[in-house]
């Protein structure tokens, strides 16, 4: 009597943590990588047709720590991530693989900083345009966001 007693709580506890799991799996994978936000994000057109463009954006991560792995785009014959550093007053850009997304942060591409930038656009792509881009992460499913264009020299949607 006793025994069984004892022995009982043990399945009734290990069916209750199999539910328990069960229920909070997909819950937890949802708030994990269903976690970047691309936030204003805005393209400058290039001043002569033809030339590379950049785009800018907000990547607002409250999920786990991500990364941006890289970048498409059917509205050029390439894109690429972009580093801006400024080194005795000349501005440089360097090629990077990727841009870490640290969790409940995010990064910001922004001028003077990281961009994207896009090689060959299409021709057409003036102020008040609008082109696709689609971003990979290394965790969160890519995000495709429609991103409009603003004119050469725009500060973007600050103007
Ligand atoms: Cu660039």
């Amino acid at each position: 009597m006793t025994a069984s007693l004892l022995r009982q709580p043990m399945p009734l506890v290990a069916v209750l943590l199999a539910v328990l799991f069960s229920v909070l799996s997909p819950l937890s994978a949802g708030a994990g990588y269903g976690a970047i936000t691309v936030i204003r994000p805005w393209a400058r057109a290039a001043a002569v047709a033809g030339r590379p463009m950049a785009v800018y954006l907000r990547l607002q991560n409250s999920g786990p720590d991500d990364r941006l792995t890289g970048i498409e785009t059917p509205a050029a014959a390439r894109a690429a991530l972009h580093e801006s550093e400024r080194q005795g007053g000349i501005t440089r850009m360097r090629m990077v693989k990727f841009l870490d997304l640290p969790g409940g942060g995010g990064a910001e591409l922004a001028p003077g900083g990281a961009h994207v930038m896009l090689f060959s656009p299409r021709p057409g792509l003036s102020a008040g345009t609008t082109l696709s881009l689609t971003l990979f992460f290394r965790h969160h499913p890519p995000l495709t966001v429609v991103v409009p264009v603003y004119k050469p020299g725009s500060k973007g949607p600050v103007d």
